[in-house]
């Protein structure tokens, strides 16, 4: 796509370019161009037809309407959480990708407290990312192993050697291991997972029309980073791209260093498929998305977050959003909702002290999305409670 530079350049921009030269950064990003619309009924129709499914669809499907059916005549609320972060392939055949930022923390932690709210959890997360249960010891700076330790026979633990949880380990692990061996025993978590912005689009669609039965029940938390951009499948390269592929367009200067070695990547603009799920996809469901900003150079201010959460609001038209800053998403969040975007916004934050300029919650053990989720499942009661008063069903 064309770029053209920014008409002006503010203070702030300019002193981020020290580094780099003015040239650098007018090519960087076009912020001439208008903030992205949500999409309509042709979008969707244009995007599912010229994209292809991912093949775990179908599967995922049935499993869902299975899970659903279980839990709706359990009279048990149903929430899809999504969580991680979503990959834009460049190839077909994918080798490179372009990723997003997100670990699936507040996905896989926010799924352990809504369990134990009693609902039934459909977690669609990115592969590989945090998993409720298993968080707190796979990606840990320790190896799993070192929660580990011998048994021996003259333990009294076991006839010959075993592995046990060492001690200092061995309470919170059974703890957590009951909670885990719960949920399976009662089939409350269903995990699904995806890699890419379009297995994670179609997934969501398909996923959200099969908790239709729940009907304002359902819930959907969506904390998983979603990508803005991607190159549609007509324009995706089969194969690894080799270099020496590219072709040099009129954007680079033919005279500058490396040129003849450079990729030159044309991303579209991901469609914010949002309002679809609240008018099409989901429209008795409560839905709940995540706006995260960085604290950077640009975007200083948590002003401009609120912003962009009354603007999300406005325009998609869903219920609540919920804003974090990356740098502090772990201590504090604000709730935007829809009954009035401009009253002052709920503010939850953990305790925390700092030293030496770094930030901790003061007890190890709280986390913030306990909190959150706290919060979303009271806001959900009160919804489920104003459309049965209103209509007179769930
Ligand atoms: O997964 P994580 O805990 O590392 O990060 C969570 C988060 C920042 C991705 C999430 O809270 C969020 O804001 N999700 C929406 C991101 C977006 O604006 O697309």
């Amino acid at each position: 796509c064309p770029i053209t530079p920014p008409p002006t350049m503010s203070a702030s921009s300019s002193s981020l370019t020290a580094a780099h030269s003015a040239q650098d950064y007018a090519n960087a990003i076009d912020r001439s161009v208008p903030s992205f619309t949500a999409a309509q009924e042709p979008d969707e129709k244009s995007y599912f037809n010229t994209n292809l499914p991912p093949p775990e669809l179908e599967e995922y499907s049935e499993r869902t309407e299975q899970f659903v059916r279980h839990h709706y005549h359990h009279q048990r609320r149903v929430v899809l959480i999504t969580s991680g972060g979503t990959t834009v392939p460049l190839e077909n055949q994918t080798v490179r990708f372009i990723d997003n930022f997100s670990a699936g923390t507040r996905g896989a932690t926010s799924a352990e407290y809504f369990l134990e709210a009693g609902y039934a959890v459909i977690f669609l997360h990115r592969q590989f990312s945090l998993l409720p249960y298993s968080r707190h010891y796979s990606h840990s700076t320790n190896c799993f192993l070192d929660f580990l330790s011998e048994a021996q026979p003259t333990d009294g633990y076991a006839k010959k050697s075993a592995v046990m949880a060492k001690g200092e380990y061995s309470d919170t692990m059974l703890s957590v291991l009951r909670k885990y061996n719960h949920a399976k025993r009662e089939n409350l978590l269903l995990l699904l997972p995806f890699t890419t912005i379009n297995s994670y689009l179609f997934l969501l669609r398909a996923l959200a029309m099969k908790m239709e039965p729940m009907g304002s029940k359902a819930l959907f938390y969506l904390a998983a980073a979603v990508s803005d951009f991607f190159i549609p499948r007509e324009r995706m390269s089969e194969h690894k791209i080799q270099s020496g592929d590219f072709n040099e367009t009129q954007l680079v200067d033919p005279a500058a260093s490396g040129v003849g070695k450079k990729l030159i990547i044309d991303l579209d603009p991901v469609p914010k498929f949002l309002k679809r799920l609240v008018e099409s996809w989901a429209p008795k469901g409560m839905i709940v998305s995540f706006k995260a900003n960085s604290l950077g150079q640009l975007e200083t201010d948590e002003g401009i977050l609120l912003k962009k959460c009354r603007l999300a609001l406005e325009r998609y038209s869903h219920h609540l959003v919920i804003g974090n800053l990356l740098q502090t998403r772990k201590f504090e969040v604000v709730l935007v909702d829809s009954v009035d975007p401009q009253k002052q916004p709920r503010r939850l934050t953990l305790q925390r002290d700092e030293a030496n300029g770094v930030k901790f919650a003061t007890k190890q053990d709280m986390e913030i999305e306990e909190q959150i989720v706290t919060e979303v499942v009271r806001r959900h009661g009160a919804r489920i409670w104003d459309v049965v008063a209103t209509t007179g069903s769930l």
